[in-house]
């Protein structure tokens, strides 16, 4: 039977059940976290519950768990089922209260749920590259916070699936912000050029991984703006994220990136993220 986490505790999935009051169902009102694990360890484990704990803070939620704490039980819950190459979903909800838009006062306890799910580490895409889209971003003006709120990335992504494309990369007025669940990086006279860490963008686990490769490997990276022209003349573009790590975009709206193939210096940071992976927990595909 498989185990979740509810407010600290495994339990079977079957005993979770959602009231229709909870505030996340109702109005999205919560955070999340995907973290990855390989060979039944997690990573980045560190930073994903530090993100977690930022976001909480930034929706005035208080969490009664520290983060070394959500890390324990995260760990159990792994073992529990027996989990090698996944991911982790956690999310925390302002919890359940009459419907009313202001938060509960006195305040309810908060409703945090984790589940595990086996995914393995495929490297089809990887290997060939994938297509994107480009669309406007019309997602709020705190994108940094790891909101369940996600209407803006959801429709930017069902876009880019009925187009046949795995991503939709968002722009604010022709500036590339991030695709719609990963981050974007270019290349660029050799250089790779990524969105700085700000309100208009997640600050990915996954893209700070890349960034401390590149600066142990001395690849040079400038955290800049980029415009949509950039991005379709670049001579490679990538994605990052949990469950894609470095993934090639070979194509976007139709136009071939670079020379259509994934290109020298993101499959140098594919490799790099590898190694990292093997380091911290000890596997390699
Ligand atoms: N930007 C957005 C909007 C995201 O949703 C994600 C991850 C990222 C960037 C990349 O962040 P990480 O490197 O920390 O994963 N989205 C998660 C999600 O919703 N499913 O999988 C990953």
């Amino acid at each position: 039977m498989e185990k979740m986490i509810l407010n600290g505790k495994l339990v079977a999935q079957t005993e979770i059940k959602v009231d229709f009051e909870d505030r996340g169902y109702q109005f999205g009102d919560g955070i999340y976290e995907v973290i990855r694990v390989y060979n039944g360890q997690l990573f980045t484990a560190e930073e994903h519950l530090k993100r977690l704990m930022d976001s909480a803070k930034h929706i005035f939620l208080s969490v009664p768990y520290s983060a070394s704490e959500i890390n324990e039980q995260l760990q159990e819950l792994v073992k529990a089922n027996s989990l090698e190459s996944g991911i982790i979903y956690l999310q925390i909800t302002r919890g359940v209260s009459p419907r009313n838009h202001a938060f509960p006062n006195p305040s309810v306890d908060c409703m945090y749920i984790a589940k595990t799910k086996a995914v393995p580490r495929s490297t089809a895409n990887a290997d060939t590259g994938v297509n994107a889209i480009t669309t406007e971003d019309i997602r709020w003006l705190r994108c940094d916070i790891k909101s369940l709120n996600l209407l803006g990335n959801i429709l930017a992504k069902q876009k880019a699936a009925e187009a046949g494309c795995f991503e939709a990369i968002q722009h604010r007025d022709g500036t590339v912000t991030e695709g719609s669940s990963s981050n974007v990086s270019i290349v660029s006279g050799g250089k790779i050029i990524t969105h700085p860490a700000n309100n208009l963008i997640l600050n990915g686990i996954s893209r700070q991984v890349m960034l401390h490769l590149c600066a142990s490997n001395d690849i040079p990276v400038e955290e800049r703006e980029f415009t949509v022209d950039e991005l379709m003349n670049a001579e490679e573009v990538f994605l990052t994220g949990t469950t894609i790590e470095v993934l090639p975009i070979i194509k976007i709206d139709g136009t071939v990136i670079g020379d259509g193939q994934p290109g020298q210096i993101t499959q140098k940071l594919q490799e790099l993220f590898s190694n990292e992976v093997e380091r911290q927990c000890g596997v390699r595909n």
